[in-house]
């Protein structure tokens, strides 16, 4: 284990010369895996805090192995690269996600697949809008206890209570795919049931969902209250009545061969993380779908 956890402390985004250099020194290649963050929440409904998620999963990521006993893989074997954060001015919506959006571009062009650390949900936006640039017939599997399919919210379009609605515009509904979700309103439940069998509150559909995805691109996006708030208490929103983090970690072994291209985990926050056991599960999540991906 290095002494740093897995990730490096990069508090910001490396600048387009490092980056070179990064590349020059083969730490990012075609085929690797780039990690990046995106420290922002403007938009949280209820408590904020997720802008400081991707600090505290790099910091947790140090009480684990690099070495996956589900996957059988070590982290420091792969090629993975920790870019920093992108830098966020703290209150601007719009600035902010195209800084997440051209961060994104920017290793999509490297041949990298990319992991992204939240923030707060609506991050994912601006980053499926660069992947799908790459693949067009991108499929996103959506993990979260919530719908997140508002057309409004508080009269705004963008915010991370209608995420997956604009993530859907973007790629087609019928590409979305969302699992363990257990808090709907009645308008967003007309959009999600349509088409019929891309949503459900079950966490074993991923297996359905993973055979309709099938050779095509995957955005894994993970809301870390998915996990019940007794196992993850330390989210904006938390959503009683969900998976034991055991439970999810088992769940993910059924995406186990689809070819993730990107994936996020989102929605950490620190100030309501007791003990570090959100950020320590983050971390730990992240370890498994990254030697997923690289697989
Ligand atoms: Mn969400």
């Amino acid at each position: 284990m290095s002494k740093q956890g897995f990730f490096s402390d990069a508090s910001r985004f490396m600048s387009a010369r490092e980056y070179r250099s990064a590349r020059e020194h083969r730490a990012v290649s075609p085929g690797g895996i780039v990690l990046f963050g995106a420290p922002f929440d403007a938009t949280t409904s209820f408590r904020p805090g997720a802008r400081q998620g991707p600090r505290a999963i790099r910091d947790y990521s140090y009480v684990l192995e690099t070495f996956s006993p589900r996957g059988k893989k070590d982290l420091e074997t792969l090629a993975l690269f920790d870019a920093g954060d992108v830098d966020i001015a703290p209150g601007e919506v719009a600035p902010a996600l195209l800084k997440i959006r051209e961060a994104a571009r920017e290793i999509l062009a490297t041949g990298s697949k990319m992991f992204m650390l939240g923030g707060e949900h609506l991050v994912t936006l601006p980053a499926v809008e660069a992947v799908h640039d790459f693949h067009h017939d991108l499929v996103v599997i959506h993990l979260d206890a919530h719908a997140d399919m508002r057309e409004h919210y508080l009269g705004q379009e963008l915010t991370h209570a209608g995420v997956m609605r604009r993530v859907s515009q973007v790629v087609g509904r019928q590409n979305v795919f969302s699992a363990g979700v257990r808090s709907i309103s009645a308008d967003e439940r007309d959009y999600a049931c349509e088409p019929a069998g891309n949503f459900s509150h079950r966490l074993d559909s991923l297996k359905e969902f993973a055979q309709r995805a099938g050779k095509r691109p995957v955005y894994l996006t993970l809301d870390i209250d998915v996990v019940d708030p007794a196992f993850a208490p330390g989210t904006g929103t938390p959503e009683p009545g969900g998976p034991s983090s055991l439970e999810l970690l088992d769940a993910l072994e059924l995406l186990r061969g689809l070819d993730i291209v990107t994936a996020d985990l989102v929605e950490v926050a620190p100030p309501y993380d007791l003990a570090g056991i959100t950020a320590a599960l983050a971390a730990k999540i992240c370890r498994e779908i990254i030697i997923m991906m690289a697989s």
